[in-house]
């Protein structure tokens, strides 16, 4: 492998002439790309295989981590500054006159997620492997990703995520480990074998793509598994072949097929059962290539699975161990119960999955018989732990209603259960599953989230890093909480400019983006005001425009009033039929539209919003912020986690106590975020002596009167009708979200930070308390905690 600039260069230019029969300078930038991606990926795989037989060799427990997401991103920079030759590989191309910089932004991001949840999966696995823990991520290889967000008069539309157009350079298919998958058919009795038989099954082939997950500063390299479905040999008979081929592509067409129809929610339990079944097959195969059975299966492999999606691995492994293994039921509910461990990732009902029960009989027949009888165990086991109380049985019970609760499955069949910050944590145990952890007292723990400093700091905000490097050296790097040592140095005033001086160069970046992508102009002076994420109602987008209305209102109706001057920036997808979240959009950019070109105004405020929020777009846009918007109503985010990227980079949280923003302002102290809105409690009592009247706030304020006036009196440009919606969620539906009861709180926090920010010094120091105490929310932090509290792995030994 290469050392130097030279050697690299040499093989640069060897590749391109053995694959594309050019010279380098005669070869096309996607050719160099792809030659670069592939000599990363080849420096790579000797450690890759290094790591597999150093675990296979000295018996090491492994994690398995099952989650329907992981939002990578792209991987060139990340894997090449991992291995400690971005240098090497940036001065080699320069001598041939190519921007290391042009080859990296060609490179698309795989986008095989949605949000905070696939995120998440992608930090441990680059924390995992770093901290050089042995590890195996295992998901769905989608042809598409979440949909490509572009905004056409102000609306949303959805174009397909060609993530694979230039092919994926990272993975290797492994037909070797492949696998079949069975679908439909019945069961059977077997009198002679005295078992269950799954009959006229519907098979498909399972085939995994591996890509390496490269650790920074060690040679460990790990395996995100893709399972890919194909058609099996055993193909059924007398079925239409063309469609079947239809059936088996579309498993994976795409993340989260709409699930409105019966015929997407038929889909959308194919896809969990094909990949929990896949990732298990091979599991057990690797298993019994070392040990002669499966008996100490939970000693050498923990399986966390990534909120209800991959809960089938509870009764599928149940069933491998019975039907395929022979194991009695007593002895292989041992061994599934001391390997699975489940993550929550959130309270809200309609993400808490249920399927239909005779939906689940039908797809997997054999796999509905191991759930039933799970089922009636639990029920037994139930009422001897409380007396009999049908009450309790009632709310507990795995299947109920026809449905089948995941949620509940998960709950029974895993040895941990955990919320994702402090407060989720908490809700979970005292309230949403207080049944739940009064049955298992010790099952349920919290572990916080936590974001890679490595991607979310070091790669992409190299200038940071080098102010941070020049003031505490580099320790934090390898030690986040090491961030701490910033402390002494935050009133240090040199520091304080040059940090303002390193989110001025950011935020220019992030200006230039907006003018060329939006051509809007905003003043690099102004507050950078900025919200990304998911669009759901929750996390209460629509409170922010409402305030920037009010602002905008205000403003025009009273010359002698104005602001600093503010730029609010949104990012975030809706899902395709959340017509709620779409308007929200469009409100958000007809806003913008009449605010943007208003000269009364414009100094003062503008509103953007960048299509398409991803990874890649994020890495530009929260070094560059100033005020960090978390703002859902306390009790509904379970976590957020950029919350901890933008506290990273320097930002202030403008927040509710929700989530981690509670840990955040814990640990900033009172004087470092803006903390806003009803707290839990107060919410629980609202919501509970149904005392909540939004016409009050809407008759008693003006303000409130006259934004919300403003949705359907054509203030926006539009028809009287467009945002409707909006006007009848706040006002028909009594406000679900409490946004009114919070707006004048948030108001009077929105005018803090106004304040603060014209104190340079202060908000100096106020953002560099926020990265000094930031380490925690290291990724590294949480994974260590899962290390020792759930998964009790050892670093891959030599
Ligand atoms: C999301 C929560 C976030 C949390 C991430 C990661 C789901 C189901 N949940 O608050 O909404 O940060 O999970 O834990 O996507």
């Amino acid at each position: 492998m290469f050392k130097t600039k030279e050697e690299f260069k040499y093989e640069f230019s060897k590749r391109i002439i053995e694959q594309y029969g050019r010279t380098v300078e005669e070869s096309h930038i996607t050719e160099k790309m792809m030659i670069l991606e592939s000599m990363v990926r080849d420096y790579a795989s000797v450690n890759w295989a290094m790591t597999k037989m150093q675990v296979r060799n000295n018996h090491q427990k492994q994690v398995h981590y099952f989650s329907m997401e992981f939002l990578i991103g792209r991987l060139l920079v990340n894997n090449m500054m991992n291995l400690g030759i971005y240098d090497i590989a940036k001065e080699g191309l320069a001598d041939y006159d190519i921007n290391i910089h042009e080859l990296e932004e060609l490179e698309s991001d795989a986008g095989l997620g949605n949000g905070g949840l696939g995120r998440l999966a992608a930090c441990f696995m680059d924390s995992l492997a770093s901290l050089s823990y042995p590890a195996f991520g295992h998901t769905i290889r989608y042809e598409y990703g979440f949909f490509e967000q572009k905004i056409e008069d102000g609306y949303q539309i959805e174009l397909p995520d060609q993530w694979l157009r230039l092919g994926n350079i990272w993975e290797v298919r492994k037909p070797k480990h492949a696998c079949e998958v069975k679908f439909w058919g019945r069961v059977e009795w077997d009198g002679q074998k005295q078992k269950w038989r799954h009959v006229n099954a519907e098979c498909i082939r399972a085939v995994p793509y591996d890509v390496p997950i490269v650790g920074n500063n060690t040679t460990v390299t790990n395996t995100l598994r893709l399972w890919k479905p194909e058609p099996s040999d055993h193909f059924p008979k007398g079925k239409n072949f063309r469609l079947y081929l239809q059936e088996v592509n579309d498993i994976c067409q795409n993340l989260y097929p709409d699930d409105s129809t019966p015929a997407g929610k038929f889909l959308r339990l194919k896809q969990q059962y094909f990949f929990v079944a896949a990732g298990l097959n091979s599991i057990v195969r690797a298993h019994l290539r070392i040990y002669p059975d499966l008996s100490n299966f939970h000693e050498k492999n923990v399986i966390q699975l990534n909120d209800t999606h991959p809960v089938l691995v509870i009764p599928e492994l149940m069933r491998i161990l019975i039907d395929d293994y022979n194991y009695e039921w007593d002895d292989a509910w041992h061994i599934v119960t001391n390997t699975c461990a489940y993550t929550n990732h959130t309270i809200l009902a309609e993400a808490l999955e249920k399927w239909p029960i005779d939906m689940m009989q039908n797809l997997l027949p054999r796999v509905y018989q191991i759930v039933d009888e799970i089922h009636k165990r639990f029920n037994g086991y139930v009422k001897m732990q409380t007396n009999n109380d049908e009450r309790i049985l009632n709310r507990v019970m795995i299947l109920k209603d026809g449905q089948v609760y995941m949620a509940h499955m998960a709950i029974a069949g895993s040895f941990s259960v955990n919320g994702v910050a402090l407060l989720h944590s908490n809700i979970l145990k005292d309230r949403e599953m207080k049944d739940f952890s009064d049955i298992f007292p010790g099952k349920f723990n919290n572990k916080t989230n936590g974001i890679t400093h490595r991607r979310w700091l070091v790669y992409s905000n190299p200038e940071l890093t080098e102010l941070l490097k020049n003031t505490i050296g580099k320790e934090w790097i390898a030690h986040p909480e090491r961030l701490s040592d910033l402390r002494r140095y935050i009133d240090d005033s040199i520091l304080q400019n040059k940090f303002l001086n390193v989110k001025y160069q950011r935020k220019i970046d992030l200006a230039n983006y907006i003018k060329e992508h939006n051509g809007i102009e905003v003043d690099v002076n102004s507050i950078f005001d900025i919200q990304v994420k998911r669009l759901h109602a929750y996390k209460r987008q629509l409170l922010n425009v409402m305030h920037i209305i009010y602002l905008y209102q205000r403003m025009k109706q009273d010359p002698s009033f104005r602001i600093y001057p503010h730029t609010y920036i949104f990012g975030a997808k809706a899902a395709p039929s959340y017509y709620f979240a779409k308007k929200v959009i469009k409100l958000i950019n007809s806003v913008a539209d009449v605010v943007n070109n208003d000269p009364d105004t414009n100094k003062y405020l503008k509103v953007v919003f960048i299509a398409n929020y991803g990874v890649t777009i994020a890495e530009h846009i929260i070094p560059a912020a100033d005020v960090s918007e978390q703002i859902s109503l306390a009790g509904k985010e379970a976590s957020g986690t950029s919350n901890m990227k933008f506290m990273m980079n320097g930002a202030i949280t403008l927040g509710t106590l929700d989530g981690a923003n509670v840990e955040i302002a814990e640990r900033v102290g009172d004087k470092n975020a803006v903390i806003f809105g009803l707290k839990v409690d107060e919410i629980n009592r609202i919501k509970d002596s149904h005392s909540y009247h939004a016409w009050d706030y809407y008759n008693n304020d003006m303000r409130i009167r006259k934004v919300v006036d403003s949705l359907t009196d054509g203030s926006w440009g539009q028809s009287r009708e467009e945002f409707r919606l909006i006007f009848d969620e706040l006002m028909g539906h009594n406000d679900e979200y409490l946004l009114l009861a919070d707006f004048d709180s948030y108001v009077k926090a929105q005018e803090r930070i106004n304040d603060l920010y014209q104190n340079k010094e202060l908000w100096a120091h106020m953002c560099l308390r926020n990265i000094a105490e930031s380490g925690y929310f290291s990724s590294d932090r949480t994974i260590e905690e899962y290390v020792q509290d759930i998964w009790h792995l050892e670093r891959v030994k030599k």
